[in-house]
Order: structure tokens, then sequence, then C-alpha cells
């Protein structure tokens, strides 16, 4: 068949709207009609050439959600109409990683899916002169159709808007992930979180339903403090309006009479600068802080501290889609948005057609969204 889509032809370049092929689904893939797709700063990471798995050409995206179209033989736990959210952590629940119980980062596809193709090696998507495209991340949601392993969807309910629930197929649980999964914050804890985007709000949502004290988040953009404590956050730093350093003022802003070390218990990075990092875990309290990376860093950059900072109980932690299993959690998340134990809609700022889909990155990096969503 054919299908639209924005193609990222070169690194740099603005995405390309034109018309693409796209094959059926093969074995154990099923072809999905793409009805949302959200516009996350990993696919501006990638767009721009920063990722050092980038491919190009290749259609990016993967916050998106739809509908079944089409199944491939062996599919038995999804059927034309079915509404879904697509997975860039798959959830085979055969793989070693599945069967540890200790991680949700799928092992079953990874390989192909760095590689941007299928399981099969193959990929369905081509230029209408046959040169093939890559897939991303295992979605290509900025595509009006595409092909997927059945055991990277999550199958969610039939009444839920898909203009709001394809952000939970990253931003969302993402954030909120870091917070329940991998932080796994208690009742009463103080939390910073750096940078204050489309993953960082989520962070602070999920450290208010955690039912964290204080919440101090960092931005560099003044314009991101509103939705902030809209969402719970209770203290705003702006590096660039402070004497001191970050880490020194959200060490003070910690303090009590009864502990003068000072120090927040979990911190978050949702920017992906390393020297963010760095502060993120210095401001961690001695003796228990833990901080989160969430942000992902250019081709070739490393994080440093003292080691000192570890020795002294630091701990430095990843997480990758929120530490969530997809196939299981992501139908829960949507139960969450439906029965209004979290909130989407404000951050939702701009809803565009494929055809604005390069506004979606203007908008980004112009610090004025928090979340671009092209409706098909
Ligand atoms: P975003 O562009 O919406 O938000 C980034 C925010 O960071 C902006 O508000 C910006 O003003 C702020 N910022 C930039 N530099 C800063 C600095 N030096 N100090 C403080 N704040 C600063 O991006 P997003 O969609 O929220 O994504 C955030 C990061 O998370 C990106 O690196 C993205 O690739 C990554 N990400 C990781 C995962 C994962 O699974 N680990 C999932 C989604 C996104
Ligand atoms: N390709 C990059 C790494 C990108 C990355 O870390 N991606 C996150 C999801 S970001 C979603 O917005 C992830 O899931 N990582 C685990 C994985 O297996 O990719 C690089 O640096 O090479
Ligand atoms: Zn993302």
């Amino acid at each position: 068949m054919k299908t639209r889509a924005a193609v990222a032809l070169e690194a740099g370049k603005p995405l390309e709207v034109m018309e693409v092929n796209l094959d059926g689904p093969k074995t154990g893939e099923v072809l999905v009609e793409i009805k949302a797709t959200g516009i996350c700063h990993t696919d501006e990471f990638t767009r721009s050439g920063a990722d050092p798995e980038g491919l190009f050409p290749a259609i990016l995206g993967h916050e998106g959600a739809g509908v079944v179209v089409e199944i491939g033989e062996g599919v038995t736990t999804l059927k034309p109409g079915d509404h879904v959210i697509p997975l860039y952590t798959p959830e085979c629940r055969e793989c070693a990683s599945c069967l540890s119980g200790k991680t949700n980062l799928c092992t079953k596809i990874r390989a192909t899916q760095g590689q941007g193709k299928m399981p099969d090696g193959t990929t369905r998507f081509s230029m209408l002169d046959g040169t093939p495209i890559h897939h991303y991340m295992g979605c290509s949601t900025f595509a009006n159709h595409t092909v997927l392993p059945e055991i990277a969807l999550a199958k969610v309910r039939e009444d839920a808007p898909f203009d709001k629930i394809c952000y939970i197929g990253c931003g969302v649980t993402t954030g909120i992930g870091a917070v329940i999964n991998t932080a796994k914050v208690e009742i009463g804890s103080t939390a910073a979180v750096f940078g204050l985007g489309g993953i960082g709000l989520n962070v602070i949502q999920g450290l208010r339903l955690a039912g964290a004290d204080k919440i101090i988040g960092v931005d560099i953009n003044n314009e991101k403090k509103a939705m902030a404590e809209h969402f719970g956050m209770t203290h705003f730093v702006n590096p660039k309006e402070i004497s001191g350093s970050v880490v020194e003022e959200i060490v003070n802003l910690t303090k009590t009479d009864f502990d003068q070390i000072g120090g927040v218990d979990y911190s978050f990075d949702a920017t992906g600068n390393v020297q963010v990092m760095r502060d993120a875990l210095e401001c961690t309290h001695r003796g228990w802080g833990q901080s989160i990376i969430i942000g992902v860093a250019p081709a070739g950059a490393e994080i440093s501290t003292r080691p000192f900072q570890l020795v002294t109980g630091r701990v430095w932690k990843g997480t990758a889609f929120g530490g969530a299993k997809g196939r299981t959690d992501v139908p829960k998340i949507v139960d969450w948005y439906m029965d209004g134990k979290i909130e989407i809609d404000p951050m939702i700022t701009h809803v565009l057609t494929l055809d604005q889909i390069n506004e979606g990155f203007d908008l980004m990096h112009a610090g004025k969204s928090i979340r671009a969503v092209v409706q098909f």
C-alpha cells in the first residue's frame, strides 16, 4: 500500500512529508493506522544527527496511538479494529530480560530495532523509487500507517482519545514510571526535577502521585514555571538567576532545623545535558540520595563526578520508558488518565497536521511547547 509520512532524509534537515510504499505485515507483525503522534525531544535528538544509532532515511516518531488494520500470520493477541499504543520497549514475556523480573528492557528484537529494521532484517517502508526507509525505535509513528511486531503493541481501551493517549507511548509513562518504578519514591520525600519539558512535568506529576512533600523544579526557561506548578512543583530554581550554584541552592532549600546537611532524597535529569546530570547527582542527600538519569545525551558525551559522591552514599541510576513493561503497564496508565488519576490535556499545547510537523520541532526549539501532537 501507499501511505503518507514525514521522512528524515538527512541528519539536521527538516522532515519531508511524502507518499511512501508500505508492505503489509509479515509473520508476527501488525499493520496499524496511526491516529495521533507526539513529538518527543528524542525524535529531535535523532533528527539533529546527535544519536549514535541514527540512520537515514528514516521515519521517526515513537509516541503514537492508532487502530489495528491487518494482522500477519501467527498474531494471536490483536485483531483488526483494536486500539493500540506502539512500544519502543516491547514486552515479549519470554526473553531472559523479560523473565528476569528485574528490567523492562526486553531484548527479543533490540538488535534489529537498532538497525532500523523489522525482526526479519528487512524494512516495510520504501521510497516510491524502491529505496528502503529505516524504521525508528521500532515504531515510526510519523506515518499515517506503520508496521510493528505484535510484542511492540499495547492494546488499550477504545473510549480513550488518541490525541491524548499517544503521549502515554513515551512522555507520560517515562516521567511517572521514573518516579514509581525506578526511584520508588516514598510518601514525604523531597525531590528535584531538572528540565520541566514533556518528560520533567510527568516526573512532577508522578512525584505528586507518590506523595512527595517538596518538589523542586529546575529550568533555564521561566515560561515552564506555571505549568510545573499546576502539576505539583513547590519550588522553582532558574540556574541563570541565582548567585551561587544550583547544587548549593537545592541543598539550602532542603535544610531543616533537624537536618543541616540538606540535599534531596531523589533527583531526576530530564534535560540530556551531562553537566546537569552531575548537578542532579550532587544535589542529592549524603548517605541515601538517588539521582535518576532520564535525559538522552549526544554521541560522545560522558558523565563525571568525584567518586566521593558515590562513596558517601549517593546513587546514580538510569531509566528507559520509566521502567514500564509496555503491554502490561500502558493499558493501566490509559485507565489512570480516563479515571482522572493523572492529567494529560494541559501538556498537549499544540495540535498540528502532518504537513505542519516541522513547526512542532520549531516550537520545541523555541521552548514554546510542552507536547506538540500531530493528528492524522
Ligand atoms: P523538552 O525539550 O520538552 O524539555 C527539556 C527541558 O529542559 C526544557 O524545558 C528546557 O528548557 C530544559 N533545559 C534545557 N537545558 C537545561 C539546563 N541546562 N538546565 C535546566 N533545564 C534545562 O524535552 P523532553 O521531551 O522533556 O525530553 C527531555 C529529555 O528526556 C531528552 O533528552 C529526551 O531525549 C529524554 N527522554 C528520555 C526517555 C527515556 O526513556 N530515558 C524518554 C523520553 C525522553
Ligand atoms: N540511541 C541512543 C539512545 C537513545 C535512548 O536511550 N533511548 C531511550 C528511549 S528515549 C525515548 O524518548 C531507550 O529506550 N533506551 C534503551 C534502548 O534500548 O534504546 C544512543 O545513545 O545510542
Ligand atoms: Zn520519547
